[in-house]
């Protein structure tokens, strides 16, 4: 049990006692307690009681409460809370913007119990009517439940990787004999998952009752002998199978997908005669087994070489298959460089020093260090002399030849009308300049496009940062013609960046893909704020693989001065 386990019990304690309007003494030291919890530096199941009251906080009840999660993964005091309300309620909770109080409020006058209840509620205009709620609250509600709806269920790849890794390792210390492996969407890198698909070889039986007795298992959607469907705390749900030897591949491949890909891949199958299903591929009429152990004897059956799951979305992958012209997919361990860090000049978290030995930590050859510019204000952007003062320290670090070499650089704001934050002078004297939008995220389509060719066209841009603005589940991308974009870098030299903050990812794999069609070159960097973020480099080539990136179409895998050769600003006759 972590940490993080443990204060959400508590927090959710005190969310119910809330809800039923105790004490508020009582709810405040439940909420420190969650609080005191997700910060505390050590593993509180570790402590004992005295070990426990001895954290400023923590008095005798919480540390039984405590201990005694730690020992059960749940408090009886926690469930009998739960069995209080309809399970339905703690939904509620997890909308924006609505807290305790809301909720306990709605539940008493309205017998609200569930989001549908909700929804027709605020539609019908009962919620301005309640005490203290009005119609700007309604308001904010049926937005909150809109929202809800449009991302509804889908978690960012990070997210999911990380919930599906803490329940692997859950699943293989039951059964060490077995092997437990992700599938679906999360095993093809797409940028948001649906749901978590689990599939154990090799398992006994009871690893499904391990499975359903998982600590973060909040509802049993469904259970079989061989499947089950979970919902997991934080909104994920999670199916397990489990599968025979002789099919592992078989089920691998099915279940990883994507639905396209195996409709196509069935359809090859009947045209050779063959059958492909979950459990193997048979020779129809025969029902002999051709393959079904290994994936690569499915794809090498049907004529085909192993297609990288990155690449299984029907966009071309088994011709290419076929052809033996599947590309050479870039790896995290072709990474050389990050081009867009940002320090405590700015509005990161770390000094130039820190994130240098960071960066070389993380197996780095070299980063550049791209401040913001003036005009992101909150920020604490930079102007020229600024700008040129931090150049100065960055290229003293890099005299120094620390074992990971610095370029000078700047993230310069893209202005609303396409002009650049900083003088000419100043960005020519710098070593790399990225340039992206900060503002005006709302102009027309034209006028966007507009803006981000003129910076295109300036001839000290290297590279755009995260050029269409998404926010994964949160904003979509601004209006953008991104192909005439394309074809100006592809003109001009620029290269693009695939920014890999966890919401971001931008551009996207689709973007990237044409990009590479059209002789872009593209980046994939960090966008770090702090020395821990160099590792997040995963998740941009993740995107990279799903745009049939091989190393050479990414500038930051050639060596230093080889990549230090291929930007705009130092090669012959560039425009
Ligand atoms: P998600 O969960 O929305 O992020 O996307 P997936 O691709 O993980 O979809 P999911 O979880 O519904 O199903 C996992 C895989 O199982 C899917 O990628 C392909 C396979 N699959 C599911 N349903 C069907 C189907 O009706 N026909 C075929 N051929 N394959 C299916
Ligand atoms: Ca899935
Ligand atoms: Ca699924
Ligand atoms: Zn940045």
């Amino acid at each position: 049990m972590d940490n993080i386990a443990i204060a959400r019990v508590l927090r959710e304690i005190a969310d119910l006692l809330e809800i039923k309007n105790e004490n508020p003494f009582k709810i405040r030291a439940y909420r420190n307690g969650a609080d005191i919890a997700s910060n505390h530096p050590h593993d509180l199941a570790a402590l004992d009681e005295t070990g426990l009251r001895e954290i400023p906080g923590i008095g005798k009840d919480l540390a039984a409460r405590i201990r005694e999660i730690a020992e059960t993964g749940d408090a009886g005091f926690h469930r009998e809370l739960v069995a209080e309300f309809p399970p339905t309620i703690l939904d509620l909770l997890n909308l924006q913007g609505v807290g305790p109080k809301t909720v306990a409020t709605l539940y008493r006058e309205l017998d609200i119990r569930t989001l549908d209840d909700l929804e027709r509620a605020a539609q019908d205009g009962r919620i301005r009517a309640l005490r203290g709620m009005g119609t700007k609250k309604e308001a904010l509600i049926l937005k909150a439940l809109d929202e809800r709806k449009r991302f509804a269920g889908r978690h960012l790849l990070p997210d999911a990787h990380d919930a599906a890794a803490a329940l692997v390792s859950h699943l293989r210390e039951r059964a060490p004999e077995a092997v437990v492996e992700p599938v679906g969407s999360l095993r093809r890198g797409c940028d948001t998952c649906g749901d978590l698909d689990l599939l154990a070889c090799g398992a006994p039986p009871s690893l499904i009752d391990d499975f359903v007795e998982y600590r973060l298992v909040e509802r049993v959607l469904g259970q079989g002998d061989t499947r089950s469907s979970v919902r997991l705390a934080g909104g994920f749900q999670a199916d397990l199978r489990l599968v025979a030897a002789d099919s592992r591949g078989a089920a691998m491949q099915y279940f990883t997908g994507s639905k396209a890909h195996n409709i196509a891949l069935r359809d090859r199958a009947i045209g050779r005669g063959l059958k492909l299903n979950e459990y193997g591929l048979f020779r129809i009429g025969k029902e002999t087994r051709v393959a079904g152990e290994r994936e690569e004897d499915i794809y090498g059956a049907l004529g085909l070489d192993w297609i990288p799951p990155e690449l299984r979305e029907l966009g071309g992958e088994i011709e290419a298959a076929e052809a033996h012209a599947l590309p050479r997919l870039v790896d995290v361990a072709d990474l050389r460089g990050d081009l867009h860090t940002h320090t405590t000049e700015t509005d990161g978290k770390d000094d130039i020093r820190t994130m240098a030995e960071a960066a070389k930590a993380a197996g780095l050859e070299y980063i550049a260090v791209t401040d913001h510019s003036r005009s992101l204000a909150m920020a604490n952007g930079l102007d020229e002399r600024r700008a040129l003062d931090h150049a100065a320290r960055v290229r003293a670090i890099d005299a120094e030849r620390i074992g990971v070499r610095l370029l000078a650089g700047i993230e310069c704001d893209i202005l609303p009308d396409g002009s650049l934050d900083l003088a000419d002078d100043c960005l020519a004297a710098l070593d790399l300049v990225v340039v992206s939008v900060h503002s005006a995220f709302n102009q027309d389509r034209q006028q966007m496009t507009d803006r981000i060719l003129r910076a295109i066209e300036h001839p000290h841009v290297d590279i755009v940062g995260h050029l269409t603005g998404r926010k994964i589940l949160r904003r979509p991308a601004y209006a953008l013609d991104v192909e005439a974009v394309v074809d100006a870098a592809a003109r001009h030299g620029v290269a693009l960046e695939i920014n890999c903050q966890v919401d971001r990812l931008d551009v996207n794999d689709v973007h990237a893909r044409l990009a590479r069609d059209r002789g872009v070159p593209l980046v994939i960097s960090t966008d770090a704020h702090s020395r821990t973020a160099f590792g997040r480099l995963r998740w941009g080539v993740l995107i990279a693989r799903r745009a049939w990136l091989e190393p050479a179409n990414v500038l930051n895998t050639r060596p230093f001065d080889a990549f230090r050769a291929s930007i705009r600003r130092n090669r012959r006759g560039a425009a």
